[in-house]
């Protein structure tokens, strides 16, 4: 009992200690925001071989033609098109079947002698990529599964030991020459067939990792690497994948960059060949050994990453390997939008097809590469060669831009069209040119007006294309382009009051700022300090210069919130720690712990996995308070590899869920000072594991939630 007293002594002060020092701005410990941990292969010692950055002086003028490309061809072809996504009556498997169905590999092996595709024809897969428009293509040399489509002398997984009996590589290579795109392989790392390949999955009890050795695995993968760089002309891309387990490091990555780039010097490698990518959000941890470009799988970034190349690579579907069940084909007005809203952020579009066992692109592939390619040949010069929009958010559409020599085009992928057919385009201080739709062949030019800082220009009442019709608009002598201001405050909402930050990165600009959705004016206020909100209010600002605006409006709403109240302790008071429950079993998501019998069960100090009997397939459910210094919006974060959610007196505040690498995520909440409950669920697969829980309050910088406020 003395103790319990003593404990809730020690937090107020030390709750106390903390938020004066946040408040006063002494950074603690773990204020940074940086997740506090990166994986042991992330921190090994520098190695023998010569760094690849020294290789890098050329890199702009190696990297020229994937800038101006814009857009690819992916393709997924390997023996799991013959299942073609089913086994056992399941239908959702696709390139990882062997793995996901646990198909030991004597059964793989019987798709060997069925994979006939007598259909393929290089000329024409290639003539469908060139006429989507696409200037490179990416296909599977080899996937995870470790069966190589080429005609490889180090194995005999290989296409010469199938019926088709020919290199389908071969020809790919020539159709690619012959219609002048980029011929790229995808070469996985992880491979489930060779013996050498550690670790073995962990279903494949019955195959021995004995006499196995890895070091004889990357010899393997570096000859067959010198296949593919000398049999089939250049190459374009190494896009390397399956990087994320443990016996692949930084340095292994470092020496298969310099050994690509010593047989191709002009080769470009993706960053999965180091060991340094986060997530899927695909790009590389700080530091780390990040190859030439990021790559960003199913997903787009938020905004541009200025001084990073990316490429993101998607499936039209939800599989990358032929699946006859899926039919969940994205329209091709959402994938004409996507490039669009690739290329205006900087990025590359990487589009998959998977073929079937028969050599045949599915139908559905065929009809949206068919409907690009239409938009493609109208719409093309706004995507190729073109450079990151200028504009952070446009209510319209998206932005992208080429610099000519008196000044620059701006092309205006317009996705939803004015009704009163005037099209707004803030923050221009250039004198416009010419302006037209790229979809008029006569390039008739458009009416374009000025109005304080925005141009206008007259639209035709219909849209020459529904989904995305481009209007190029010159203007004259270098781009003077304005955003409006950011907002800088991390919070919306706000119990008590909220200083709300605003910046803008623009010379010579000063902010003026009214409450309410009215523009700013030159009478408006002029913005020097952070502004004193206390109720719910919105704020409009807009960036000036010399007396005149120089950018639209932007608003935004800051809500007062109703803080949660605290809640009682037992009337015996609270202990340190947490109450943690252990699981043992293998998900993809979090389960409803409550639905199953803990393995063990018992107090801890706070998120941490010492209980755990294993390194992988284990779960833990901590219960207990969180003891919060002052009344404020609090925002939670969780970093954690693989899922985990947080819980806040009961309400879910944030969602990690999934397997992923470690990946951070945050949710907000308002909370009055004293005690709260929280609940953590975590799981873990395979692999690195980590948890860190976070919080940041209105005066507080982020941190990780220390042991002291923590107690049941
Ligand atoms: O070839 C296609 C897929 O088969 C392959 N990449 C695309 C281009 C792919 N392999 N695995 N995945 C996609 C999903 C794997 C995700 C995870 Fe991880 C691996 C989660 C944890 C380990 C990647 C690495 C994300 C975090 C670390």
């Amino acid at each position: 009992m003395k103790n319990r007293f003593l404990f809730i002594f020690i937090f107020f002060y030390t709750a106390g200690l903390l938020s004066t020092s946040a408040q006063n701005g002494v950074n603690l410990p773990d204020a940074s925001g940086k997740l506090p941990f990166l994986s042991p292969r992330d921190q090994q010692a520098p190695t023998q071989v010569p760094d690849p950055l020294s290789l890098r002086s050329d890199q702009p003028d190696r990297m020229e033609w994937w800038r101006d490309a814009r857009f690819g061809m992916f393709i997924h072809w390997g023996l799991y098109a013959v299942p073609a996504g089913e086994w056992k009556g399941k239908t959702g498997y696709g390139e990882w079947i062997r793995t996901s169905a646990e198909i030991p590999l004597e059964v793989y092996d019987q798709f060997r002698p069925k994979f006939n595709p007598v259909q393929f024809d290089a000329d024409a897969w290639v003539r469908m990529a060139r006429d989507a428009g696409m200037k490179y293509i990416v296909i599977t040399s080899k996937h995870h599964d470790g069966f190589c489509m080429f005609d490889t002398k180090l194995t005999d997984f290989n296409i010469m030991s199938t019926p088709f009996k020919h290199d389908p590589m071969t020809e790919l290579a020539a159709a690619c020459k012959k219609y002048g795109l980029k011929f790229c392989f995808y070469h996985s790392i992880m491979d489930w067939h060779h013996p050498d390949y550690l670790p073995r999955r962990e279903w494949e009890k019955d195959r021995t990792a004995e006499g196995a050795d890895f070091s004889r695995y990357v010899a393997y993968m570096k000859a067959q690497l010198k296949e593919l760089l000398s049999h089939y002309g250049d190459i374009g891309v190494l896009w390397f994948d399956g990087e994320w387990e443990s016996t692949w490091n930084e340095k292994y990555g470092k020496e298969i960059y310099n050994y690509v780039k010593s047989i191709q010097p002009g080769i470009l490698v993706n960053n999965r060949v180091g060991a340094g990518r986060l997530d899927m959000e695909g790009l590389t941890a700080e530091g780390a050994f990040g190859g030439d470009f990021g790559t960003p799988e199913q997903q787009i970034p938020a905004t541009g990453l200025p001084g990073v190349d990316w490429e993101t690579c998607m499936t039209m579907n939800d599989h990358w390997g032929y699946n006859s069940a899926d039919k969940n084909f994205k329209p091709a007005g959402e994938i004409i939008r996507m490039l669009a809203d690739i290329a205006s952020k900087g990025g590359n579009y990487l589009l998959n097809v998977g073929p079937t066992a028969e050599g045949l692109f599915p139908p559905e592939s065929i009809s949206r590469l068919d409907a690009i390619g239409k938009w493609m040949k109208v719409n093309g010069e706004s995507i190729y060669g073109t450079g990151a929009s200028p504009f952070s958010q446009l209510k319209w559409g998206r932005c992208t831009k080429k610099l000519t020599a008196t000044g620059a085009i701006l092309y205006l992928h317009v996705f939803d069209w004015p009704a009163n057919g005037k099209l707004v385009l803030s923050g221009v201080l250039n004198t416009p040119g010419k302006a037209y739709l790229l979809a008029d062949p006569g390039r008739s030019p458009l009416t374009v007006t000025r109005k304080s800082d925005a141009l206008v220009i007259t639209l035709p009442p219909k849209a020459p294309d529904p989904v995305n019709s481009v209007i190029a608009l010159n203007i004259q002598g270098k781009p003077d382009l304005t955003d409006p201001p950011e907002f800088k405050t991390g919070f919306d909402t706000f119990t008590d009051s909220l200083f709300v930050s605003l910046a803008s990165d623009r010379d010579r600009v000063e902010i003026r700022y009214n409450i309410g959705k009215s523009e700013p004016a030159i009478t408006s206020a002029l913005y020097s300090n952070p502004i004193l909100v206390k109720a719910t209010s919105v704020i409009s600002a807009r960036c000036f210069r010399d007396g005149k605006p120089v950018s639209g409006t932007v608003s935004k709403e800051f809500t007062k919130a109703t803080p949660l109240q605290a809640a009682t302790p037992p009337p015996a008071g609270v202990a340190p720690g947490l109450h943690y429950r252990y699981f043992e079993g293998s998900w993809d998501s979090l389960p409803d712990f409550n639905t199953l019998k803990p393995a063990g069960e018992g107090i801890i100090p706070d998120f941490q996995f010492t209980p755990r009997t294993r390194d992988d397939l284990f779960g833990f459910v901590y219960d207990g308070y969180v003891m919060l210094p002052e009344t404020s919006v609090c925002i939670f974060y969780t970093g954690s590899d693989d899922g985990s959610r947080l819980w806040i007196d009961d309400v879910p505040v944030v969602n990690n869920d999934g397997l992923h690498g470690l990946t951070e995520k945050s949710g907000s909440i308002a909370l009055a000072g004293g005690l709260h409950k929280i609940r953590v669920g975590f799981f873990e697969r395979t692999g690195s594991d980590n948890l860190a829980v976070f919080v940041k309050s209105q005066k507080m910088e982020k941190m990780v939630i220390p042991k002291e406020w923590l107690c049941h």
